[in-house]
């Protein structure tokens, strides 16, 4: 981090989390133009703004009015939970924690670095007992021949296959909405991409038969609902049969390698990449092929649903307004070095990081180190398979000294980029894609 007076970093940061509208015309010159939403630092903006970054800012006219600095955001707390590290707890009961952008820098994500997001109250590991009798059950309307198979038959009777599958959570971002969005304040971390393990679902639901007007799956899981009433599912979500029957769609009980970790869903769990991790169910114990949309609990109403067309900020939305949200959409990370960085002018400097676009590729990279003015290319791998991340790196030169942001950009297989800023705000503050930015301060 920078040297920096921390009474006036906090003065701009709160200046603008209080309310970023009356906070932008004290900081910025309204009126240079207001329609390209770029501005110019006033002058008293600027100073203010350079003493709390501890230095010159070298693009600060390419600055976009309103923008917090990333030197700015907020420091995870170290967190213990058996078998995690590093992560930042945003709730304990349900346990929520998501990952510092840092420590998503290996290829794929390890056991103690992977985000946590429980929706109610996981299964007592000890009463899990011999998993090996952990039993899956396969039923619905249309099912022909429900079943019930044990761990151990899953193993034997079917083919396995490993992917490395990215899992996003539908609201990851959710903090930077505004007005604000309900729910856990997601920075970036709620994401990871891992080796999972298991039979596809495909050969499984084959096996029990699928009835031809089968439209949807829907899974249980071994959790309890927050109240403990055991009429009530914490939550039970679902896919269309399509998705379902891709090649990787797994019944998974391998995470990298190992046991799945057990608050990822030990003993056994759905898996399904792309779409909000919402549908990939933990301590899964039944699948249900279902004749019509899955209704189980966080399906209906407003749950992992957008407005089905874009509505204005503070908007109030009717249910039947809201759609299901299907594939994530195009993101990155920049994951090396870690915001904050000091380096030496003149030296070059790699930057690295991850990129994923639900059910597509991502077919460009980009970096900006003048807040998005101006792009250069980054160096981008393929995916190990379909629906993995992708990993990049740059190499990046400073010309002069002072505050500079590194910023990155995906662009996926259909020509879409991220927004260099916020997306499309929705009620439950869903599919923030937004530019990651880190500050690097050039010495
Ligand atoms: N049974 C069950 N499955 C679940 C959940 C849950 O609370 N219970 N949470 C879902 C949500 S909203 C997300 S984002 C992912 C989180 O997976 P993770 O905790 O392994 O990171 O699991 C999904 N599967
Ligand atoms: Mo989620």
């Amino acid at each position: 981090m920078p040297k920096c007076n921390k009474k006036k970093v906090i003065g701009i940061h709160e200046l603008n989390a209080g309310d970023p509208i009356v906070a932008d015309p004290i900081l910025w010159d309204r009126e240079s133009d207001s329609y390209t939403r770029r501005g110019f630092l006033k002058k008293s903006g600027l100073v203010a703004m350079t003493a709390a970054l501890g230095g010159f800012i070298p693009f600060a006219n390419k600055m976009t009015r309103g923008l917090i600095p990333a030197a700015f955001a907020a420091e995870s707390e170290a967190f213990s939970i058996e078998g995690k590290e590093g992560l930042k707890v945003l709730n304990d009961r349900p346990i929520n924690a998501e990952t510092p952008p840092h420590l998503l820098d290996d290829e794929f994500t390890p056991a103690k670095h992977f985000f946590v997001r429980n929706n109610g109250l996981p299964p007592d590991p000890d009463t899990i007992g011999d998993t090996s009798k952990w039993e899956l059950e396969i039923a619905g309307e249309s099912c022909t021949n429900p079943q019930k198979f044990t761990l151990a038959e899953l193993q034997k009777r079917f083919k396995h296959y490993t992917y490395a599958i990215t899992l996003e959570c539908g609201g990851n971002g959710r903090s930077e909405f505004n007005p604000p969005a309900k729910g856990n304040q997601w920075s970036t971390g709620a994401v990871g991409c891992s080796n999972w393990t298991g039979v596809r679902v495909r050969d499984v639901l084959e096996a029990c038969g699928i009835k031809d007007n089968a439209i949807y799956i829907g899974y249980y899981g071994a959790d309890s609902h927050l109240s403990r009433d055991p009429t009530k599912d914490a939550i039970s979500r679902g896919v269309p049969m399509e998705k379902a029957l891709e090649d990787e769609s797994l019944i998974a009980w391998r995470f990298n390698g190992e046991d799945i970790p057990h608050l990822n869903g030990f003993p056994l769990r759905l898996i399904i990449g792309g779409w909000p991790a919402s549908v990939s169910g933990k301590w899964l114990n039944k699948i249900v092929i279902r004749n019509k949309v899955h209704d189980g609990q966080k399906m209906n109403g407003q749950a992992y649903r957008i407005p089905c067309e874009s509505v204005a900020p503070g908007a109030k939305v009717a249910d039947e307004d809201m759609c299901i949200i299907h594939s994530m959409p195009v993101k990155s990370l920049i994951t090396y070095p870690k915001s904050g960085v000091t380096h030496a002018l003149k030296d070059t400097f790699e930057f690295r990081g991850k990129a994923w676009a639900g059910d597509l590729e991502v077919e460009k990279m980009e970096v900006s180190i003048d807040f998005g003015s101006t792009w250069q290319l980054a160096k981008l791998e393929k995916p190990v398979n379909r629906l993995a991340w992708q990993i990049w790196s740059a190499k990046l030169k400073f010309q002069q000294r002072g505050y500079y942001e590194v910023w990155a950009r995906a662009t996926d297989s259909k020509g879409t980029a991220q927004p260099t800023i916020l997306p499309g705000w929705n009620p439950k503050g869903y599919l923030n894609n937004a530019c990651h930015r880190i500050a690097v301060q050039v010495a």
